[in-house]
């Protein structure tokens, strides 16, 4: 995260006429960075899908850097985006240690939207309220996994492994659920 914020400020920095520092970044691969389109070239954008009797987040699995931002978004149907945790509504936690428990409530309209930053590091399990009966299930890992989510499924339905996460950088629902 800290490395992020230094090359947004060098961004910065090029208008304030401190051209070494944006030049330094400007050799970096990372130098993407500088849009909002994160590493892995696509949006850190989660669909929520209702399609015929499917009810699904898509990507379903999403690795984001910690410190970024993703946006859940209502494709069709209403939903949620829940997290794990026994601070809210479920049963269990499966987010980090002191990760914060977010709930976008039920989103109704299409095209409406719910953001949620990850600033812990580790594997983010989550749920739509409405839907967690028909296994509508999400995982996030931010930076690495870890964190009482990692190692097993939760109890609602399946999501890729973190592991698999992190070297895919997302995986769709259609390729995880064949
Ligand atoms: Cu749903």
């Amino acid at each position: 995260m800290e490395r992020r914020q230094v090359l947004k400020a060098g961004g910065v920095a090029a208008t304030t006429g401190l051209m070494g520092l944006a030049g330094c970044s400007g050799s970096n691969p990372d130098v993407s960075d500088l849009t909002d389109t994160p590493s892995n070239g696509s949006t850190n954008t989660v669909l929520m899908v209702t399609e015929g009797s499917d009810y699904y987040f898509d990507p379903i699995g999403l690795f984001v850097e910690p410190g970024e931002t993703v946006t859940f978004e209502i494709d069709s149907g209403s939903h949620s985006a829940t997290a794990y945790s026994e601070n809210g509504q479920a049963s269990v936690t499966r987010i980090p240690d002191g990760a914060e428990p977010f709930d976008s409530g039920i989103l109704t309209e299409q095209g409406a939207t719910f953001e949620q930053t990850f600033e812990s590091p580790g594997t983010y399990d989550y749920y739509c309220t409405p839907h967690k009966g028909l296994e509508m299930v999400g995982r996030i890992v931010a930076g690495e996994p870890g964190g009482p989510a990692d190692g097993s499924m939760p109890p609602d339905g399946d999501v890729p492994e973190s592991q698999t996460i992190v070297d895919q950088g997302a995986v769709s629902y259609s390729d995880f659920s064949g």
